[in-house]
């Protein structure tokens, strides 16, 4: 410290700082001083305390939160609020190659409506896999309300494996929610619309032609993907359903959907008729829709649907005469329904009504099994009696829209729009208990695992719609703000501001961080997207370029820092395929891959192999090059990409010699040599050590010692280079050698660095 300040001083002193200034900077501040400083109060350095995640440690819990019309899904931590991860979903995302190379691109292909692709998404929902109605952190679900897809994603690599589209709906809402044992994923519809597709109704025909309703996707847990064949829907009335939550519990086998516009209104302003929003509130009540769906999966499976759109819909009179759909008045245009962790209450809360509304399922079950029903909607679907279903109602403020659950019981939380609080209640009791204001506008709100049966507690986050003066600001758009909320206390606390600038996300879920368990590599081959084997994929050796007509086809590798093939001539107007693995076993080696002005892109981590195709429609040359910084050589880790024009016919053999000399040949090997100490002393030092125990330092080993086992064939071409006199050949090959060992050396320090900081202990 001493000698440093001595080096700068006189830097400091050409600066016209004086010697004064610069002993006082030199002075740690205190604790005191930084708040004088930064003008913070103590509540801030408590809620700073609570959310500080120092280096080196981890948050407690992960959040998946809709990336909203990003198309993506946002990972983040908490308390942290750091940034994890952002997931290509419905939408491609450059750096995961994510619809940039063929294998993603077949997922994305996936979500093709009417033979169109759609690239972007407005997702809403995610929804994290339960087991026994608790969080498995196994597979994530995420909806697009635009163009109504659900999407599957698998927790162990993060990445998307499906898109399924929606056969009968034109926007899809409620979902995805999924059942205890994720054997359904729900989506229901929201704008009506005529379910057949391409099927042309007046607005006028409202009533009599356009349907809503809700879509059961099956999920096939050890395929790890929703089975369309499986999967059913529900006809409903032209209400427009909205958000939807599956039973748990005593109530386990129903789903519960709630909807607005049950006034079936049709605006049109342009005629003279009041407009949607004015039309589409003017009642006091909308449907609250229970579901058996347990009943209605055997009747689909008895066969008791009709096809639209080659799926099967059990049809409205259907469902009345199954005993498979209720409704329920609810107050006033409602927007979450959410049931309590014990299944036994069904929350709604009304936009447009102060209180929230607490169901009681048991009531609901007496009224159905007693047949007591006040009335049949135009549909001819039994309508129980709102005093007959209700436990209670609790006037919590204004704009009520969406409620999540604490760990401890009766107690629920709920976002208040219009006001812009969060009020905690309690919802067997039926009386407030705390409000707190956020900033501004609140949507959504979500507890750790608060859609489970065991809600975590702790923290709360308020999605809110408005982010108005809480940042630096960015022009008109503005960034989303996330805001942290401690709960554990009776009081809540505000703890920190997250600005999110990709998109809104409406909902988001957390999960116990130590409940996920991804992998950091795959076994070498392995096509991510669909979890088999790539056909594409070749071992160290078997590299090679075939040629077929006009079809080239490229089975090629990745290793630290070489791209086999260096070189790949084709005829101007050949489709070019070009298959990559990615050879390494180390942690985080991952390596990209593009070919100059060809619009290809891919992220090929450890052990992948990925495809990127092109038509090489331009003669002239194209750099390729890996796009990932993975080594001291990454820069050189390139090839060229030589598209000749037809008849091309070669002129000039032999490249240029660089000229080297017999005393270059000599300082490369001792470079060499000097390199070879330094590798000789960390591998004394890891095998001095357990390093078994790790397996991270196992992968790096077995990659240095593939790196070093390639030493031998460059070491005698160089040697026999030598004996010849060729010291251009010499030298160059020592120098091959010299950079299998600075690979090796990379990696081996990389683990030395592990095994001290996990505290490695010494074995002899
Ligand atoms: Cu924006 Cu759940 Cu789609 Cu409410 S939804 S806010
Ligand atoms: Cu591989 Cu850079």
């Amino acid at each position: 410290m001493k000698q440093l300040r001595q080096r700068w001083m006189p830097l400091l002193l050409i600066a016209g700082l004086g010697l004064g200034a610069a002993s006082a900077t030199a002075a740690p501040e205190s604790l005191q001083d930084v708040m004088k400083r930064r003008g913070l109060n103590p509540q801030d350095l408590l809620a700073a305390a609570k959310t500080y995640v120092p280096t080196g440690k981890r948050d407690e819990f992960v959040v998946f939160s809709s990336g909203g019309q990003s198309g993506q899904v946002i990972v983040y931590g908490i308390p942290s609020m750091r940034i994890l991860k952002y997931i290509g979903v419905f939408t491609p995302e450059p750096w995961q190659g994510y619809g940039f190379d063929e294998n993603s691109r077949s997922v994305l292909r996936q979500g093709r409506i009417d033979g169109r692709d759609i690239t972007w998404g407005d997702t809403h929902h995610p929804a994290i896999s339960e087991t026994n109605g608790e969080y498995d952190g196994q597979f994530l679900f995420i909806n697009d309300k635009a163009n109504p897809r659900i999407a599957v994603i698998d927790l162990r690599d993060f990445e998307t494996k499906q898109i399924v589209v929606n056969p009968v709906f034109k926007s899809t809402h409620g979902g995805a929610f999924v059942t205890p044992n994720t054997e359904y994923i729900i989506d229901a519809a929201q704008y009506p619309a005529p379910l057949e597709n391409r099927k042309f109704h007046p607005l006028e025909e409202m009533n009599e032609k356009y349907r809503g309703g809700v879509t059961y996707w099956k999920f096939d847990r050890k395929a790890g993907r929703i089975d369309p064949k499986q999967s059913f829907s529900i006809e409903m009335p032209p209400y427009w359903q909205d958000l939807s939550d599956f039973g748990k519990g005593p109530s386990d086998g129903w789903s519960f959907t709630n909807s607005f516009c049950s006034e079936r209104y049709v605006g049109g302003i342009e005629k003279g008729r009041p407009p949607y929003e004015a039309g589409c509130s003017a009642k006091d009540t909308d449907y609250l829709h229970v579901v058996n769906w347990k009943k209605a999966e055997q009747v689909f499976k008895a066969g008791k649907t009709r096809k639209i759109n080659g799926h099967d819909v059990i049809a409205m009179d259907t469902a009345v005469k199954e005993g498979i759909l209720f409704l329920i008045p609810e107050p006033k245009s409602p927007h979450g329904v959410d049931v309590t962790p014990d299944g036994k209450f069904i929350i709604v809360a009304g936009k447009l009504d102060t209180h929230a509304s607490v169901y009681s399922f048991e009531k609901i079950q007496a009224a159905i099994r007693a047949g007591r029903f006040e009335s049949k909607d135009p549909y001819g679907v039994p309508v129980i009696g709102m005093k007959d279903a209700l436990h209670t109602q609790v006037q919590l403020g204004l704009g009520p829209l969406h409620t999540q659950y604490d760990a401890k019981p009766c107690v629920a939380y709920t976002s208040l729009y219009v006001d812009s609080q969060v009020a905690k209640w309690d919802y067997c009791a039926g009386k407030v208990l705390d409000k707190i204001s956020v900033h501004y506008n609140i949507g959504h709100l979500m507890t750790m695992e608060g859609d489970s049966t065991k809600p975590q507690g702790r923290y709360l986050v308020a999605l809110n719609k408005l982010a108005i003066d809480r940042f630096v600001p960015v022009g008109p758009l503005h960034p989303q703000n996330h805001q942290l909320i401690d709960i554990s206390n009776d009081k809540m606390q505000l703890l920190y501001d997250m600005p999110l600038p990709l998109g809104e996300p409406h909902y988001a879920v957390a999960i116990a961080a130590n409940k996920l368990k991804p992998g950091v590599r795959y076994k070498v081959g392995t096509d991510s997207r669909t979890d088999r084997p790539h056909p594409g994929a070749v071992r160290a050796g078997e590299q090679r370029i075939e040629k077929k007509g006009n079809q080239v086809t490229v089975y090629g590798t990745l290793i630290r820092s070489h791209i086999t093939p260096e070189t790949i001539e084709v005829d101007v107007g050949d489709e070019v395929t070009i298959h990559l693995t990615n050879l390494e076993r180390a942690q985080d080696e991952t390596h990209g891959f593009t070919v100059s002005t060809y619009n290809v892109h891919a992220s090929v981590e450890p052990g992948k192999t990925v495809t990127v195709k092109f038509k090489a429609d331009k003669e002239g040359v194209y750099p390729y090059y890996c796009t990932e910084f993975c080594s001291a050589l990454h820069l050189e880790m390139m090839g060229y990409l030589l598209v000749k024009p037809k008849g091309w016919k070669p002129t000039k053999v032999g490249l240029a010699k660089a000229h080297y000399t017999e005393a270059d040949y000599r300082a490369t090997l001792k470079k060499v040599a000097d390199t070879q100490a330094v590798i000789d002393s960390v591998v004394g030092y890891i095998t001095s050590v357990n390093y078994k125990d790790f397996p991270d330092v196992v992968a790096m080993v077995e990659d240095a010692t593939d790196q070093l086992g390639r030493i031998p064939d460059a070491k005698a071409r160089h040697e026999a280079a030598a004996a010849k006199k060729d010291w251009e050949q010499a030298n160059l090959w020592a120098e091959q050698v010299w950079q299998f060992q600075v690979k090796a050396a990379d990696l081996g320090l990389r683990a030395k660095t592990y095994l001290e900081q996990s505290g490695a202990r010494k074995t002899r």
